[in-house]
């Protein structure tokens, strides 16, 4: 294994640290002190050919300005909260109003947005870098002072983990995921739509035209949300389910998991033969095509384009604070949020 450090560029005068692990197996991950970042994912394709296969940039200014959270982690909060409004132990709580007039993904200066102390670690066979973060009582409106903690770790067997840790010392909320936008061609050379996923999903939530959970499951029984014996992309942004439709032609959706740790969700690029193995304590995996991605920009040379990365933003329910049926994702004072996601890379 090999860790370096070095410098990336700076933000309101701090200087924003890049570091890089190399396992003994062709995987390199960079990330950053700012916002987690994921800003690259080298792992070979069947001929060996080591290539990245995240959405990223080089440069701060270039997140600044166009970063749909691309690599970032995403919290207290992850999704939306409907109207930026919950109410814990009889108090009413205003969160930041960031997509018209509900909360989304933390706020404004959510985890995405914010400095992380960062101690790396390594013995033989793996690196870790974990990252601290203090969020004060009453950040984009949240209770409670939380101190967040997050564990990237790269192993000789491709495998990613991150692990999170959150304690408050008043009631909250918590939900954290990363965002990572996939995208297993290599160097974005093809977008996402002739990926094949198969996932250990029989349900989904309904979204509204908000993209906010109506609380309603649906089975996926006979529908494009159906992955269970794999399904190309492509099928969600062909299809005229009302589903599909209100998510601009994809996915956006959260699927509720039947496994865990036992390759619930599997991304294949059959032209590459890259394959991404997602496991999970969490209870959903969000799947967002890049329905909303623009195309003002460009990706290290490639133009930006709808559908060029996905993500699987494994996580609590979105909205749940609003769905008493959804698993809960308040930290009580004194207890203790832990989420633990391993993406293993490897060839079919
Ligand atoms: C859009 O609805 C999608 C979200 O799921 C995604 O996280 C965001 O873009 C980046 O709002």
């Amino acid at each position: 294994m090999r860790i370096n450090q070095e410098r990336f560029g700076e933000i309101n005068g701090r200087e924003v640290t890049a570091v890089t692990i190399k396992n003994s197996h062709g995987m390199t991950l960079t990330c950053l002190n700012y916002g987690g970042i994921i800003t690259k994912i080298l792992v070979p394709d069947a001929s060996g050919k080591v290539e990245n296969v995240v959405l990223g940039f080089d440069t701060v200014e270039e997140y600044e300005k166009y970063s749909p959270y691309f690599g970032a982690v995403v919290g207290r909060v992850a999704g939306r909260i409907k109207g930026g409004a919950f109410t814990l132990n009889g108090k009413t709580y205003h969160v930041t109003k960031n997509e018209n007039g509900n909360h989304l993904h933390g706020g404004h200066r959510g985890f995405s947005h914010v400095f992380w102390d960062m101690e790396t670690a390594e013995d033989h066979h793996s690196a870790s870098v974990a990252f601290f973060y203090q969020s004060p009582d009453g950040e984009e409106g949240y209770p409670g002072n939380l101190q967040m903690k997050m564990v990237y770790t790269l192993d000789d067997d491709n495998r990613f983990t991150i692990r999170y840790h959150g304690v408050s010392d008043e009631t909250t909320l918590v939900n954290v995921t990363n965002h990572t936008y996939f995208n297993l061609s290599g160097n974005l050379k093809r977008d996402v739509l002739g990926h094949t996923l198969e996932m250990k999903s029989h349900r989904f939530l309904e979204l509204d035209r908000s993209l906010l959970p109506t609380g309603q499951i649906l089975a996926v029984e006979d529908t494009p949300f159906d992955f269970r014996s794999g399904r190309r992309v492509e099928d969600g942004v062909r299809s005229t389910h009302e589903q599909n439709l209100i998510a601009s032609r994809g996915y956006d959706h959260p699927f509720l998991l039947d496994r865990h740790f036992d390759r619930e969700i599997v991304l294949t690029d059959p032209e590459s033969g890259r394959q991404l193995i997602v496991e999970t304590d969490q209870p959903c995996v969000v799947l967002y095509t890049g329905n909303q991605l623009g195309d003002d920009f460009m990706i290290r040379g490639v133009q930006a384009r709808k559908y060029l990365g996905l993500c699987l933003e494994t996580q609590g329910l979105p909205d749940a604070v609003h769905h008493p049926h959804f698993p809960s994702v308040v930290l009580e004072k004194g207890g203790t949020y832990q989420a633990k996601t391993i993406y293993t890379f490897c060839v079919k």
